[in-house]
């Protein structure tokens, strides 16, 4: 693609909405597209972040807001990262270059930012089932408005979307999907409905002898009625010949496939679509990456991506940053202690691998986000990626177990979400050991509201024969993930996104379920802090020292079973309790302490419960969202001090409060 674009004005600075669009001629837009994937190139190769798909889906945004009437006109991107052109063309490309940035713009859909955006959207399939409910709602009234769902090929096989498309085939709404398909998810796709779609784009035959056929009929003095009777030949052809079989099958009228960068070819298909009735999909072919070599060549590199140097593709390396942030930039050798817990999630299983056959990892579409692929090349006949298809993942799992394997599914916390049901039913139910790896547990940074991880606590904590377990730091996720494999029963094992601030503690002592970690005495307060906040925990105990207040620091390690022997010590023997997590306050880790405080007869113990606050968190990165949240070393010594200084009580007596008798 050309990258130099002349001084004159470009048309991309003519327009900033879709009315400007579509006063340009068609002969225009590829002009148009090549400035905004130019635009994109810049500011994402500057900020880092999503890329490859949304330059493959450049000319299908332009030809969607040329042909359709947006926002009467109803998109329903699925996501909506690979929709960034869509921003740019609906009065948001003056701040495309804050995506993702703190107060900037969102990388996904967010129904806050624009009144073009429906939802706010960053799970995968969705967008059929909304899609639906907006067609339907419309049908209630004398509106015409159209209503679009745009899903990528690896979406198409969420739960959801297989649920929607079985309900949109039968209720057959007006409504058109657009199958967005580049042949790959994050990773190489997986399944038989990947593979049919590649069927279906490799033998186009079928269209090309549909189109002659109706043509030659027409043309014949009895024309039309043998077109009826090419319809029916055209029913019996299907089973042999008709791309979009499936869809058909399930009620919709499909067509394609078509390609996605021929605007010449997309506006007048759209056109046409658009006024068919009931539900069509139309199957769009695009390239993740298109127009940026680099991207074309290594589109799953360039799904998401750091800051890069745009004349090579290469990363800009940023030491330290890409380590913390939890990036692939490889290690400088493998003697060096692994910078993240996804890192050490991965090494550990291999070598635990290693001597255990009967170890099963499973990922869902995620194998270099959770750290699996590298496993996944080691041990192929030991590894799972079930696409994006978390229930699956879990009832899979369930399966192996109970079959006497030793399944190990690592999800994202907020995908995690997905397969609520499967965790109760197919696993805790049947007491069934598999080890949940929940990555990416907390404040996730850039991807924002809905990527944190932070719910995760609360609905796992209510499950009976539930293990959770949340280690401090990479070496101590390795011994967990090692106590996990000998578990009897399901284990949930919960650890953020990159890696710890500050030198590690030096090796993990031995695991004992339900045991917590005492690191440091300090006689006027006990903070117990979970997983990626014990190392902020210290520091803030260092700052309170300083202030004069003794502060002890345990590592909590096990939210379920908690310590409760422990719990019940540092109330008598010190008195106020301090809890400290990455997670929803409600159901979370403090009040798992205030139940147990409650349990063993302490109600009034005074217990300060320091947590994520009530609301969904913005986008920024993930120390100026644990900063903003007041979950940073120095915000939670203040917040310790203010509530300790508050107390006004003596400590003595909160002893005597607490436990009267002793
Ligand atoms: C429920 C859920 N699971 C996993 C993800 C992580 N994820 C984000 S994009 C993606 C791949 C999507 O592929 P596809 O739908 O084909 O869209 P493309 O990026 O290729 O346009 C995955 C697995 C997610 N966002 N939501």
């Amino acid at each position: 693609m050309n990258l130099q674009i002349g001084l004159r004005m470009r048309l991309l600075d003519t327009i900033d909405s879709p009315e400007g669009l579509k006063r340009l001629a068609i002969r225009q837009l590829p002009e148009l597209a090549e400035e905004i994937r130019k635009e994109l190139l810049t500011v994402v190769s500057k900020l880092g972040g999503h890329l490859a798909s949304s330059l493959g889906a450049v000319e299908l945004c332009i030809a969607l807001h040329h042909v359709f009437d947006a926002p009467r006109d109803q998109l329903v991107w699925d996501m909506g990262y690979q929709a960034y052109a869509h921003k740019m063309l609906t009065g948001r490309r003056s701040k495309i270059h804050t995506l993702k940035q703190l107060g900037g713009l969102s990388g996904f859909n967010n129904k806050d930012e624009s009144p073009y955006d429906l939802f706010t959207t960053g799970h995968g399939g969705t967008c059929l089932s909304t899609a639906m409910g907006l067609a339907l709602a419309r049908d209630r009234t004398q509106d015409q408005r159209h209503v679009v769902a745009i899903i990528g090929d690896a979406s198409l096989g969420e739960g959801m979307a297989l649920e929607a498309l079985n309900h949109i085939g039968h209720v057959k709404p007006n409504c058109l999907v657009i199958l967005n398909d580049n042949k790959m998810s994050i990773a190489p796709p997986v399944g038989g409905l990947s593979r049919y779609l590649n069927r279906i784009i490799t033998n186009p035959l079928y269209n090309r002898i549909r189109r002659d056929i109706e043509e030659r009929m027409k043309r014949l003095p009895t024309g039309q009625r043998l077109v009826r009777l090419g319809h029916k030949v055209e029913e019996s052809l299907k089973g042999l010949l008709v791309p979009g079989l499936l869809f058909e099958e399930l009620g919709f009228r499909y067509v394609g496939p078509i390609n996605g960068h021929a605007l010449n070819e997309l506006i007048p298909t759209l056109r046409n679509v658009k006024r068919l009735k009931g539900p069509i999909l139309l199957h769009v072919l695009t390239v993740k990456g298109k127009g940026y070599r680099p991207a074309e060549l290594d589109p799953e590199r360039f799904h998401k991506t750091e800051p890069f140097d745009l004349a090579t593709g290469q990363l800009i390396a940023q030491g330290s940053r890409l380590k913390a942030l939890g990036s692939r930039q490889p290690r400088a050798s493998s003697l060096e202690p692994p910078a993240t817990f996804t890192e050490a999630f991965s090494e550990e299983l291999i070598r635990l691998a290693d001597a255990n056959e009967r170890i099963i990892a499973i990922t869902a579409a995620m194998p270099e986000g959770t750290g699996l692929a590298a496993f996944g090349k080691r041990f192929p006949q030991q590894y799972f990626d079930v696409g994006m298809a978390e229930q699956h993942a879990l009832g899979l799992a369930a399966g192996l177990a109970r079959a006497g394997l030793r399944p190990v599914v690592a999800l994202y916390s907020t995908f995690l979400q997905r397969a609520y049901d499967q965790i109760m039913h197919e696993i805790c139910l049947q007491r069934l050991p598999v080890v949940l790896a929940i990555d990416r547990a907390g404040l996730v940074g850039e991807d924002g509201p809905t990527h944190h991880g932070v719910f995760d606590l609360a609905y796992l904590r209510v499950l009976p024969n539930l293990v959770i377990m949340s280690p401090k730091d990479p070496d101590e996720l390795k011994a967990t993930l090692r106590f996990s494999l000998e578990a009897q029963g399901p284990l949930a094992i919960r650890y953020p996104r990159g890696g710890i601030v500050g030198e590690p503690l030096g090796k993990c002592a031995r695991i004992a379920l339900g045991k917590a970690e005492t690191i440091q005495r300090g006689k006027d307060l006990a903070i117990l802090a979970l997983g990626s906040l014990v190392y902020p925990a210290l520091e803030a105990a260092a700052r309170l020292r300083r202030d004069g207040i003794e502060a002890s620091v345990i590592n909590v390690r096990f939210v379920k079973p908690l310590d409760h022997l422990l719990i019940r010590q540092l109330v008598t023997q010190i008195g106020p309790l301090v809890t400290v997590e990455e997670a929803q306050g409600a159901g979370g880790f403090g009040s798992a302490v205030s139940e147990a405080l409650e349990a063993l007869g302490m109600p009034a113990s005074p217990l300060c419960r320091i947590t994520l606050p009530d609301r969904f968190i913005e986008h920024g990165t993930r120390p100026q969202l644990l900063k903003m949240c007041r979950l940073d070393a120095e915000s939670l010594s203040q917040r310790i001090a203010t509530w300790f200084n508050a107390l006004k009580v003596p400590t003595e007596e909160f002893r005597l409060l607490a436990n009267p008798t002793g």
